[in-house]
Parts: structure tokens; C-alpha cells; sequence
């Protein structure tokens, strides 16, 4: 390999490098130490509130399903959680939030018709997904500016 040659691949090998670094580096999670966390959850057609849960993974979530107006429900995908209550009545369930990741909170009875729209999501953990794309965007960006610098 001559040295001109070099000088031009070097810039994408690094880069090559980098992205590969942004896909499989772990991130440095905080490590916070597991703790009770309680959510009072109002809902309405066609509605949770408050409709996004962040918790960190192990964290022991109570969850407090509150109708407001007609009967609803609330399980959670991937999670051992279904709840129903009537209106002005409220009921509970704690669970261990033990897998990381994003999951969807959904209304389990047929509410009204816009009843399938009724969700949410449980959000265990830093949205590591987030940080990546971000990540391989800034690396694509600096792919993009690369032949400028020549
Ligand atoms: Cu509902």
C-alpha cells in the first residue's frame, strides 16, 4: 500500500471504527440502586395520565389504575400486569420492572371506539436505542464532511 493510498482510507476506517464503537460499546449506565416507585394512573377516554412511566431496570413499580370515567384497563407487553377497575375505584399491583427496554402500556377493556388507541409506555432503563442512532448519525454526518477536508 503506498502512503497516498493510505492517506485515503485511513479517514474511513476510522469512522468504520467509530460506528462500530457507538453499535457495541455498553454505555455507562448509572448504576442506581433498585428502588419503590409508585404511579397513580388517571384514566379517561381515550387516555392514560400520566402516559409515559420511566423507571430504572429492578426498580419494584406499584401501579395505582385510577378511571375516570367509564371502565378501563391497563396491562403492560412482555409484563405480568392486567388491571381493571370501574370508575372511582382503583386498583393495584406492583411488579419488578426486571427487563429493560420499552414496553407498551394498553387500555385491556373495550372502553369506547377509539379504545385501541388508548396506550402508553413503560420506559425501563436509559433509551440506550436513543443514544445509538444518535451516535451512528453524528458518524454518517462526519462520513458526509469527509471529502471536503482533502
Ligand atoms: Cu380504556
Amino acid at each position: 500500500m503506498t502512503k497516498t493510498s493510505l492517506h485515503a482510507v485511513l479517514p474511513w476506517l476510522v469512522l468504520a471504527l467509530l460506528a462500530a464503537l457507538v453499535l457495541l460499546l455498553p454505555l455507562p449506565v448509572a448504576a442506581a440502586a433498585p428502588r419503590a416507585r409508585r404511579f397513580r394512573i388517571e384514566a379517561s377516554q381515550f387516555a392514560y395520565s400520566p402516559a409515559v412511566l420511566r423507571v430504572n431496570p429492578g426498580d419494584q413499580v406499584t401501579i395505582e389504575l385510577a378511571p375516570q370515567d367509564v371502565v378501563h384497563g391497563l396491562s403492560i407487553d412482555s409484563y405480568p400486569v392486567d388491571l381493571q377497575a370501574d370508575p372511582g375505584q382503583v386498583a393495584s399491583l406492583t411488579f419488578t420492572a426486571d427487563r429493560p427496554g420499552v414496553f407498551k402500556l394498553r387500555c385491556s377493556v373495550t372502553c369506547g371506539n377509539m379504545h385501541p388507541f388508548m396506550t402508553g409506555k413503560l420506559q425501563v432503563g436509559p433509551p440506550t436505542l436513543l443514544w445509538r442512532s444518535l451516535g451512528l448519525a453524528l458518524v454518517a454526518l462526519a462520513a458526509a464532511l469527509l471529502p471536503r477536508f482533502k
